[in-house]
Parts: C-alpha cells; sequence; structure tokens
C-alpha cells in the first residue's frame, strides 16, 4: 500500500474515525478481482472503466469504510451494467474519502474539471430578479423544473441502510415537511400506500420518482423497498419531495411554461425552510453529500422539457450548444429514456464547483441560446 494510502488511514475529517482499515472479506476480493478482469474485457466506456486502472484497483481493493463499504460495493452496478455513463456510486459518505483516488478523478471528468485540490463554494442562491422567463410567449418551453438532493447527517446511503434507517429518515423528513408554510404545504404519500394506477399517474405526470432503474438497483439502492419512501405534494402539485429513492430527500419546484424565476424561488424558499429543521451531510470540499457522484456540491438540476422541432432535425448544433454552455440533453422520461413528441428534457450537467445560482443560470443561458438558434434555424444569414 502506498504511502499516500498509509497517511490517508490517520484521522479521517469526515468520519472522526480511522478511515480504510479493516477486513475486507475474501469473496469480497474475488468478486472485485472478477470485476476488474470483466470490466477490463469490456468495450463500453464508461467514467468507472476510464478511471479505474490496476494501480488505482490494487490502492483501493483493501480498503473498507466504518459502515463496511468496499470498493465493490461502489462499483457493483457499473460491472453488472456496462452500459453506465458513471458506473459508481458511494454507498456512505465516508466512501468519498476512503476512495477518493478513483472518486475524485471521475468527479473531475464528470463536472468539466473540479480538481481535487479544489473546493465547492458556500451555498449561494443569487438573486431570482437576474433570471427571466424562458419563454414568455409559451411557444417552446413546456415545463420548468429546479431540483437538489440533500442526505441526512448521521445516516449511510441506500446500499448501508438498515430497514429502521429507512423508517427514521422518512419520519424525520415527514416531520420537518409539516411545518411547511404558505404555498408549500401540502401531504405526504407513502409508496407502500400507494395504488398502482395512482403510482402510474404521478409517475407519467413527471411527479413521481420511476421505479426499477436497473442502475440503482444493481447498486443495492432498492433494499426493503417501498419501506420508507415516499412522496410529499403540494395543492398545486408545483413542489414535492421525494423521500429516499435516489438520495435520501430531493427537494423539486416545477411549473408549466418557462417561469424559471417562478420555480426557482419556490426551491430557494423550500430549502430555506425545510434546512431550519433537519442536518443535511455538506463537506467543506464536495458540498453537499449525495449517492451519485453526479449529484455532489450544489446538487442542482435545473431543467426544462422543450420543444425543438428545428434543432432536433440537426441534433449536431443541439450538442454544439450543449458542450458550450455545459447543457445535458436527455430524453422525456429523463435519464436513460428517449425523446417523446420531440419534447427534450435539457438541463445544467455541472453541480459542483460552482454556486447554486451559477448552476441554474448555467441552463438559463444555454436554454436562451438554444431558442434562439431554434429560431434562426434555416434563416439564411445576409
Ligand atoms: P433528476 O432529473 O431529478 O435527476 P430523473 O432524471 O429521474 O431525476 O427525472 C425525474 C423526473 O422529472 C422524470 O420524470 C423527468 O421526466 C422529470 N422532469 C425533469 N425535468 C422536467 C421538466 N422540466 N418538466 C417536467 N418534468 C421534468
Ligand atoms: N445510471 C448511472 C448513474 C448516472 C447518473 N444518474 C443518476 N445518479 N441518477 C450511470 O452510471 O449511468
Amino acid at each position: 500500500m502506498s504511502s499516500a494510502t498509509n497517511e490517508k488511514l490517520k484521522q479521517c475529517n469526515m468520519c472522526h474515525t480511522v478511515c480504510g482499515k479493516g477486513k475486507v472479506p475474501e469473496e469480497v476480493v474475488q468478486e472485485l478481482d472478477d470485476a476488474f478482469e470483466c470490466l477490463e474485457s469490456s468495450p463500453i466506456m464508461s467514467l468507472l472503466k476510464k478511471h479505474l486502472n490496476k494501480n488505482v484497483f490494487d490502492e483501493l481493493k483493501d480498503l473498507i469504510t466504518p459502515y463496511g463499504s468496499t470498493l465493490w460495493d461502489c462499483i457493483k452496478s457499473g460491472v453488472v451494467n456496462l452500459d453506465s455513463g458513471v458506473g459508481i456510486y458511494a454507498p456512505d459518505a465516508q466512501a468519498y474519502h476512503v476512495f477518493d483516488i478513483l472518486f475524485d478523478n471521475i468527479i473531475e471528468d464528470y463536472h468539466n474539471g473540479f480538481k481535487y485540490t479544489d473546493k465547492q463554494p458556500l451555498p449561494d442562491w443569487g438573486k431570482v430578479s437576474t433570471l427571466q422567463n424562458l419563454d414568455p410567449l409559451g411557444r417552446y418551453v413546456v415545463s420548468t423544473r429546479v431540483r437538489c438532493g440533500r442526505s441526512l447527517e448521521g445516516y449511510p446511503f441506500n446500499p448501508k441502510m438498515k430497514e429502521d434507517d429507512y423508517v427514521a429518515v422518512e419520519k424525520k423528513v415527514t416531520n420537518a415537511l409539516r411545518e411547511l408554510k404558505g404555498d408549500l404545504k401540502g401531504v405526504y404519500y407513502p409508496l407502500a400506500d400507494m395504488s398502482p394506477e395512482v403510482q402510474k399517474k404521478l409517475t407519467t405526470d413527471h411527479l413521481l420518482f420511476k421505479e426499477g432503474d436497473k442502475y440503482l438497483e444493481a447498486a443495492d439502492a432498492n433494499h426493503y423497498w417501498p419501506v420508507g419512501r415516499g412522496i410529499f405534494l403540494n395543492n398545486e402539485n408545483t413542489f414535492m419531495v421525494w423521500v429516499n429513492e435516489e438520495d435520501h430527500v430531493r427537494i423539486i419546484s416545477m411549473n408549466e411554461g418557462g417561469n424559471l424565476p417562478k420555480v426557482y424561488s419556490r426551491l430557494v424558499e423550500a430549502v430555506r425552510q425545510i434546512e431550519k429543521r433537519l442536518a443535511f451531510a455538506r463537506s467543506v470540499r464536495l458540498g453537499y453529500l449525495t449517492f451519485c457522484p453526479t449529484n455532489l456540491g450544489t446538487t442542482i438540476r435545473a431543467s426544462v422539457h422543450i420543444k425543438l422541432p428545428n434543432l432536433g432535425k440537426d441534433t449536431e448544433e443541439l450538442e454544439l450548444v450543449a458542450d458550450e454552455f455545459h447543457l445535458q440533453v436527455r430524453g422525456t422520461g429523463g435519464e436513460h429514456t428517449e425523446v417523446k413528441d420531440g419534447i427534450y428534457d435539457v438541463s445544467n450537467k455541472r453541480r459542483i464547483g460552482l454556486t447554486e445560482y451559477e448552476a441554474v443560470k448555467e441552463m438559463h443561458d444555454g436554454v436562451l441560446e438554444l431558442i434562439k438558434r431554434e429560431q434562426e434555424f434555416g434563416v439564411v444569414k445576409k
């Protein structure tokens, strides 16, 4: 084990115990050796495959977090699903520290250059008044959504949560949601009590999370399902909180049309009220901690469902704008879905290394540019 890793085994500033020590079970070491061979021989390139070279693998395969998470717990989803884009999750907060030489390279790659020496800025929601309605005439933007994720301090993430943990997190979160004021007031619906018809309607209406994501399944994120899972909905169905899906908490604001200032200010107010009552896990360097490294930092995804009939014919130009403005273009149902009826899900890609306001502003500026290009498409420049 290198001196760097030995160095790391000293006091850990995230969990106040010695990180990394402990015996990785023999059967797990075997799983890991088979997994590395499988990745090596796979033609598909996930960020996991790109960054888990033999040196990194040998450095990490004998390490374990205080919750008992091993490298296999982190990478199993990306090994089982070789079509993963990223392929790795953190089974608990300390995994980001114990397995940092792998996570840091994947974080830098995904979030466009957030280096292991960089530090997440303090939360800054900016001035909502500097944002504009993205489509006041309602010609392109079907709906606008801004969400963030949070993990409760003192609990591991999905793969290491016991049944009691799911129940305890649900109880703490719903107690806090019961105190919400104004247009945030609403009702919590446990998934266990929900009829299949209601569940299908809420999912079809993009309000409730989908079930059966194979990547989350393979990451052991669905233990005890549906215990502790559910959705809080305000009376207008414009504000929702997902409990114990991918993260402990997803706080979501959404409206039809392009009124981003309205959607964003509702989310800011919701976080302000909720964080008074819950202690969220936040690292000095990585910001708010989440199950997936693609959501760290601000955890903000600001998105539109947008019709781009012209640009949709020339996806090259669509991708050019997406790259320039750090946008992610997805199918209508979110990740791993297809575009239906010409409606694209366009959102900011970066979530760490910038403030909450800057993450939303990247989507804001990128979508305004997409609408400009859509209008100019086919117009011969004089
Ligand atoms: P997330 O986007 O929070 O990372 P998913 O990709 O699973 O999570 O998408 C969550 C749900 O939110 C999906 O049903 C997706 O269609 C929906 N969604 C995302 N953006 C919008 C939007 N602007 N308008 C309506 N629904 C949206
Ligand atoms: N499906 C995994 C995770 C990608 C990011 N999406 C999240 N976290 N919901 C993949 O590697 O493709």
